[in-house]
């Protein structure tokens, strides 16, 4: 039977587990990324296996999270993150390098290898054709010290381009059309291939745009056939040698099929708070907009930055509004200022920030109350932008563009056309922004630099038997990470100080969460489908485990959230009949008995004032030795 891509690529690097739907499968990893926001957690985790030197092929540690310094925290975290890659082998890129995805299909990205990051957004690298997945710090740290990195087998979406895009319509209006049919939900457990002959009329950046994005779909990654245009991009990245052609065989198949024809797509924008809240622009148009900001993992390429510039230059932006440019990376920075596209955006009233995440992240740049900010970004949640009622809308770099002209919502397809971008047939090629790591004779007397801000780990249970506890918190539908760990500058510089963190807890929800589960000792918290979804950040497992949660209830899991929890020796459990959701009551105190028996034979029952309600679980037997142990670490150093 013909094989998709992705299961080419899986085939060719499973180590255990066989390739059937749902079940647990082993992969080796080739390559790893990590940033600094959740790599200092990753390095911490890899240093306590004991292994000298990482065992992939190529290990990178981007930082480009926290990079405005306001206290010594990002600076020490930096320092140790720099001092652990040059001791282990990992190549290090240095803050304002650019953002991880970005550089990493730039420069490291190789069609058919397997990547594994601590980023959800690392499936970017599926534009390239590698089989590139978020994954948890703890799952990162396994991989580079040679282990195999553990899926369920994901299914496989077709998505069929059919025509070609219009001028001002772009990549970015293609995933937001696949996330108005598949919702936030829809990719759960599985790989997005694209395919037909939209496709070849696609650049590896927009490429890269859409396999982006394919993590709000809550897919496991997404990924593009490796041709010509792949080629062509490597070439222009002076790296041609590493282009291998891939693609799906004719006869291969997949569980659901979708066709989008790029000739009819129109300019579309998810609107608050949702990433599949989608609406064409054209009925937004009596939108005043406060705030623009271009950049992203998701549109941050030199094709972008270059179009944003065309559609600006000799013009002024709009009185009314705020405009800040991050480039993904040096390599798009400097081309930018070579080829002049950057004075354009000086003069036309741009505020030009350094190639980092910066407002995605709520790095700077948070929009007035209630204020309306467009932003070429991937996530819209509640309270992300660092302003709780800030109402935040995903756009193309063109709709943004045309917005920071007007001030208002603007369809981009009204204004004049100032033609296809050229692209140069060679990047500026300037590596010195990765410093490499020390040789191993070297590496064995170097010293590994920390600062006061990075604390112990939690530390985790082994199973007990019996879990008796308050119900915590009830939460509903689409709880994201930001909700449970949320990040922004205020926050952000205590990503290795689990303790500090674990104050601001649920604060968007409920800001006496912390508080209360402290004070109970230990406890549960009951959600909604699609509990966990977004970031990797293992943040939104680890705090939840220092404030003594021993289990989650919930109608669903989003797949990195729930693998976190587990590898934090906590419970993901879920509702048989997604109806007794209904029957519980924060502050009612749950009681599970037999849990060990139960574990084994995939259900437990959770007792709650006398009412029984029957729980499942979705978990490999790995998974229930590692939640046995306590942890993923735990287990490791158990075998
Ligand atoms: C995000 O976009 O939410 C982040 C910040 O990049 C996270 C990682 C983190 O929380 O550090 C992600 O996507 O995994
Ligand atoms: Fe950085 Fe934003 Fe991309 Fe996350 S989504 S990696 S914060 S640019």
């Amino acid at each position: 039977m013909g094989q998709t891509i992705a299961e080419k690529i899986i085939a060719a690097h499973l180590v255990s587990g066989e390739m059937k739907t749902g079940e647990e499968i082993g992969i080796r990893i080739d390559q790893t990324l990590t940033q600094d926001a959740t790599g200092t957690m990753a390095y911490l985790e890899f240093e306590s296996m004991g292994i000298p030197r990482v065992k992939t092929e190529r290990s990178v540690a981007y930082v480009d999270h926290n990079t405005l310094q306001s206290g010594f925290e990002n600076a020490d975290d930096h320092r140790y993150i720099q001092s652990v890659c040059a001791k282990h082998g990992i190549y290090y890129s240095r803050p304002g390098n650019g953002i991880c995805h970005q550089v990493h299909y730039e420069r490291f990205g190789i069609p058919g290898k397997t990547l594994i990051g601590s980023d959800s957004h690392t499936p970017t690298g599926g534009g390239i054709g590698m089989l590139a997945i978020g994954a948890g710090g703890m799952d990162v740290a396994v991989a580079m010290g040679g282990g195999a990195y553990y899926i369920p087998m994901p299914r496989m979406i077709r998505v069929t381009l059919t025509g070609e895009l219009r001028p001002n319509v772009s990549a970015k209006d293609i995933i937001l059309e696949v996330l108005r049919i598949l919702t936030v939900k829809g990719g759960v457990g599985a790989i997005v291939e694209y395919a037909g002959e939209g496709v070849k009329t696609l650049t590896v950046p927009q490429r890269c745009t859409i396999t982006n994005m394919g993590a709000e779909l809550g897919a496991t990654s997404s990924i593009f056939p490796s041709d010509e245009m792949t080629r062509a991009f490597l070439k222009a990245e002076g790296r041609e040698e590493d282009w291998v052609p891939l693609s799906s065989d004719a006869d291969a198949t997949y569980a659901q099929e979708i066709e989008i024809n790029l000739s009819e797509l129109e300019p579309l924008a998810a609107c608050p708070h949702s990433p599949d809240n989608i609406k064409a622009v054209k009925e937004l148009t009596d939108i005043k907009v406060d705030q623009v900001c271009i950049g992203s993992c998701t549109n941050s390429s030199l094709s972008d930055m270059l179009k944003v510039a065309a559609m600006l230059k000799g013009k002024k932006i709009a009185d009314g509004v705020s405009l800040s440019i991050s480039p993904g990376s040096r390599q798009v920075f400097s081309m930018m200022a070579e080829c002049g596209a950057l004075t354009d955006l000086i003069d036309a009233g741009a505020r030009v920030l350094e190639c980092a995440c910066g407002p995605c992240i709520g790095m700077g740049f948070s929009p007035n109350s209630g204020g309306v900010s467009l932003r070429t970004f991937n996530r819209n949640f509640l309270g992300r932008s660092g302003t709780k009622d800030g109402q935040v809308y995903l756009v193309s770099p063109e709709t943004a563009a045309a917005a920071a002209l007007t001030g208002y919502f603007t369809d981009p397809m009204t204004l004049e056309d100032t033609g296809a971008i050229e692209m140069p047939e060679a990047f500026r090629i300037n590596d010195s922004g990765v410093l490499a790591p020390l040789d191993e004779e070297a590496a064995k007397t170097a010293e590994v630099l920390k600062g006061p801000n990075i604390k112990p780990f939690p530390n985790t249970h082994p199973l007990e038997d019996e879990i008796k506890a308050e119900l915590i918190l009830k939460v509903g539908d689409n709880i994201t990470t930001d909700h449970i760990m949320p990040a922004g500058a205020k926050i952000l510089p205590y990503r290795s100080n689990i303790p500090y963190l674990s104050k601001f807890c649920f604060a968007v929800v409920d800001e006496s969460f912390a508080e209360r589960a402290e004070a109970a000792g230990s406890g549960i918290i009951v959600g909604g489908s699609n509990y966990g979804q977004g970031s990797s950040r293992e943040h939104a497992a680890l705090v939840p485990l220092h404030l003594g949660i021993r289990a989650v209830v919930a109608k669903s899991f989003a797949r990195i959230h729930a693998a976190n929890l587990v590898n934090a020796g906590i419970l993901p459990l879920i509702f048989a009949d997604p109806d007794d959701y209904d029957k519980l009551e924060q502050g009612a105190t749950l009681e599970i008995k037999d849990v060990h028996k139960g574990l084994k034979e995939d259900k437990l029952v959770l007792l709650a004032n006398g009412v029984e309600i029957p729980l499942r679980m979705e978990l490999a037997e790995r998974q229930k030795e590692m939640l046995l142990a306590g942890g993923l670490l735990k287990y490791t150093a158990s075998k």
